[in-house]
């Protein structure tokens, strides 16, 4: 399967334009970090892109949780992501109707289409959120054009989540279905052999694995947050993974970076035989 192959054999053969240039910058820079970046204020959030950006491919942001979210954010991220090549992940997860999700992804108080280079979204809606968002993404007005994708996410990592069995069957569906847009998943192991009566796996299909819930110091959290290391979720099939707290809230973020970059590299290059 594609997880056994190295990130720059990927970017040459991906059809996705976006994903050609995220193995193209994993492979660059020896990473597959994404660094969730969950702090509140717009100075800690760009002084946290700038000081781990030469380190991680994909910074990923929550932009609601942000006390003063202004235009000078994203135009500072929007730099921040040039400056260091990385790109940008707005965890929004939408979960509506189509024609809601295209009005919060395209315009609004918040423009995600704008600045972020990654989006998500769950299924719960049906297919029809998925089939509304790659619209969007795909019109022949749309400016962004071969620069945006989507991550579906097919499972979680709290605890008890419900986003398993015919769910996560049925986010492995839609994504064959809408190849044009979505990317990958949000789960915690390859997805690739997920069968259902619908769909099948096509010979080209490459679907990107994003793993959230890294981190090597704890287990978990309060909240029902469940943690492995980069090591296991590579070893399951990340192909990049998600840290948070483990590093923006570490002492020192950037020699924490720089042990989850390590560490995830190490596992991919075990991985994929090199
Ligand atoms: P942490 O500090 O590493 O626990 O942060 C994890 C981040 O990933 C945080 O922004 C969550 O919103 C996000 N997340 C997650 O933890 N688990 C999931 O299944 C998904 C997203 Br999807």
């Amino acid at each position: 399967s594609s997880s056994k192959l190295p990130y720059g054999v990927r970017a040459k053969n991906h059809p996705n334009i976006l994903v050609r240039k995220l193995f193209a910058i994993a492979e660059a820079k020896k990473t597959n970090v994404t660094v969730s970046a969950d702090v509140t204020t717009t100075k800690e959030l760009l002084d946290l892109a700038d000081q781990l950006g030469p380190y991680i491919a994909v910074l990923k942001t929550h932009i609601d949780i942000l006390s003063d979210f202004s235009p000078e954010t994203t135009t500072g991220l929007k730099h921040l992501a040039q400056k260091h090549n990385f790109l940008i992940f707005e965890d929004r997860k939408f979960i509506d109707i189509g024609n809601t999700v295209q009005k919060q992804y395209h315009g609004g108080a918040l423009r995600i289409s704008e600045w972020s280079h990654i989006i998500n979204c769950a299924i719960l809606p049906g297919e029809g959120i998925v089939q509304a968002l790659t619209q969007t993404a795909t019109a022949d007005d749309f400016p962004y054009g071969n620069e945006r994708g989507l991550l579906i996410l097919a499972e979680m990592t709290s605890k008890g989540s419900l986003a398993k069995g015919e769910y996560t069957t049925r986010s492995v569906d839609y994504a064959r279905r809408y190849k044009k847009f979505v990317m990958g998943f949000v789960c915690n192991r390859a997805l690739t052999e997920e069968q259902s009566t619908e769909t099948s796996k096509s010979e080209d299909e490459d679907f990107v694995v994003f793993t959230t819930g890294v981190n090597l110091a704890s287990a978990g959290d309060a909240l029902g947050q469940q943690y492995q290391t980069p090591q296991s979720a590579v070893a399951r099939g990340a192909d990049f993974i998600i840290s948070g707290r483990g590093i923006y809230a570490a002492p020192d973020p950037v020699e924490a970076v720089k042990r989850y970059q390590e560490q995830g590299w190490n596992a991919y290059l075990e991985r994929v035989g090199l």
